[in-house]
């Protein structure tokens, strides 16, 4: 990546991720990669993967479809990920010195839906751990601040272990679910975010397609949907890990669950993130 590319992450833009958990980066992805990701979305839609599910139809028939990992098989999601300027933003909006590529995951909703996502954390759902993960949510459609990801300012440093949503709930599907045990003392309820909104400092913004959302996976964040009548919304996020993250299985709530995988190409609990399945796809040059 070139000066320009490095002058799109300034010092401003990385206490702001240090301190809220998110910042939102304004125009980073020019509108040639915004429309190699519409194709593949498209593709994806048409040919989902084994993973994909509606997680909302309503009674008009409107809905939120839901994918993840579709950059194995999807060769423009495939170039976004590997060749875009996105792993170089996400290492130094994190301040590391080197990026792996984790998943990817869409959010497609037609117009007027209204299906909000529950509150929730990423980090606690994943077969890794570490505070330098990132999630870069990234809508290809205009989105207005009232349909648009919200996050709970600086909860990426709270210190509790919420039991997280069970998104299988959603699905019905049994594939999805991923119980958390809130009998387990460890865990503390999750918060009512929605329920007493008042209460939390919750962040969005209107946003175009070239703005990215990134924040730590450790965030509390939800909602979107709420879509104007005539408004879709198709999003692409992509989830990356920096340099404390280490493999962890865990025994419970994991989606998407890597441990077979991991496994598969010798990664065990304790080790670092790497191997083809997480290629690394950034590195700081030494200075
Ligand atoms: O866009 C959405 O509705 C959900 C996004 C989300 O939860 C995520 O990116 O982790």
């Amino acid at each position: 990546m070139g000066e320009k590319q490095r002058s799109l992450v300034s010092q401003a833009d990385i206490d702001r991720y240090s301190s809220d958990g998110v910042v939102c980066l304004r125009q980073v992805i020019d509108a040639d990669w915004i429309e190699v990701l519409k194709q593949g979305m498209a593709a994806n839609l048409e040919n989902p993967s084994e993973r994909g599910r509606l997680w909302d139809r309503d009674e008009q028939g409107r809905t939120c479809f839901y994918d993840s990992q579709s950059w194995l098989h999807n060769e423009h999601y495939r170039a976004f990920i590997e060749d875009s300027p996105m792993a170089e933003l996400a290492g130094r909006v994190m301040a590391c010195d080197g990026v792996n590529f984790f998943f990817d995951a869409v959010f497609v909703r037609t117009p007027g839906n209204q299906f909000r996502t529950p509150f929730h954390q990423d980090e606690p759902y994943w077969s890794v751990s570490g505070f330098d993960t990132c999630s870069a949510w990234m809508p290809l459609v205009p989105v207005e601040k009232k349909s648009a990801l919200e996050f709970v300012r600086g909860s990426h440093r709270w210190t509790e272990r919420f039991a997280q949503q069970n998104f299988g709930a959603l699905t019905a599907d049994e594939r999805d679910q991923v119980v958390f045990d809130d009998s387990d003392q460890e865990w503390t309820p999750f918060p009512d975010i929605e329920g007493r909104r008042d209460e939390f400092d919750i962040v969005s913004w209107d946003m175009e397609p070239g703005d990215v959302a990134i924040f730590n996976a450790r965030m509390i964040h939800g909602g979107s949907g709420n879509l104007a009548p005539e408004r879709d919304l198709k999003v692409f996020n992509t989830q990356w890990l920096g340099d404390d993250v280490r493999v962890t299985f865990r025994p419970e709530g994991m989606d998407p669950d890597h441990t077979e995988v991991m496994t598969e190409v010798g990664l065990s609990p304790g080790d670092r993130i790497g191997t083809h399945l997480y290629p690394k796809l950034w590195q700081r040059a030494s200075s």
